[in-house]
């Protein structure tokens, strides 16, 4: 399998953890690229019509894209338990939850980066750093049993969504306000699956 990906990004970020953690990043060739929306590179358009990262080229099939499509599969080829039965549905909503904080603040980033100075939204920009809070309030307050519970796909992909905002975001200082949250991610951090993937440009 060859996996499609950028080492800044936190989508890729939660298959790298997922491949870590399930031991399988030896079966995966890693094929990195530069990529935006403005200026799609050649090899993720050929893995994903949607033209984003990551992407998986599989030996037995077709690509898949979407992290959650993507991390679910490698779940399945080994039987990681990262997506248990017994709580399938908060796992998915918690991952939902992180990837929503992604593509916020992502696209914060592409607002500032790829818009011409005169053209940015200034109000595009607040709202979403909104979203971002409010969805870091509802980690704060209902979700912290869950993340400090059974390690499952869920907590990664928070964990990612944070270390996201660490590296791109951190004068706006996520963690105000969030006091369970951040203790919570310190601890996560120790992880060797989360040193191992520290977001890079
Ligand atoms: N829902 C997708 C989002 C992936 C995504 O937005 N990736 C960004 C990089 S962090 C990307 O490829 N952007 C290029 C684009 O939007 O054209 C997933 O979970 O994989």
């Amino acid at each position: 399998m060859k996996l499609v990906f950028s080492p800044a990004s936190p989508f890729v970020r939660k298959v790298l953890i997922c491949l870590h953690e399930t031991g399988q990043s030896d079966d995966v060739e890693m094929v990195q690229v530069k990529t935006s929306p403005v200026a799609t590179a050649d090899d993720v358009a050929a893995a994903n019509p949607l033209g984003k990262i990551p992407a998986l080229l599989r030996t037995d099939g077709p690509a898949i894209y979407d992290s959650r499509v993507i991390t679910r599969f490698l779940d399945a080829r080994v039987e990681g338990g990262l997506y248990p039965e017994a709580r399938i549905w908060e796992t998915l909503t918690l991952e939902a939850t992180a990837d929503g904080i992604m593509d916020a603040a992502v696209g914060m980033i592409y607002e500032v980066r790829l818009r011409p100075e005169d053209k940015v939204f200034d109000g595009w920009i607040d709202a979403q750093w909104a979203k971002v809070i409010r969805a870091l309030d509802a980690l704060e307050n209902r979700w912290m049993s869950h993340l400090s519970g059974p390690f499952d796909m869920g907590q990664v992909a928070v964990a990612c969504a944070l270390g996201y905002l660490d590296f791109r975001h951190a004068t706006r200082d996520w963690r105000s306000g969030h006091p369970a949250l951040a203790d919570w991610h310190a601890g996560f951090s120790e992880r060797p699956a989360m040193v191992a993937t520290q977001p890079r440009d």
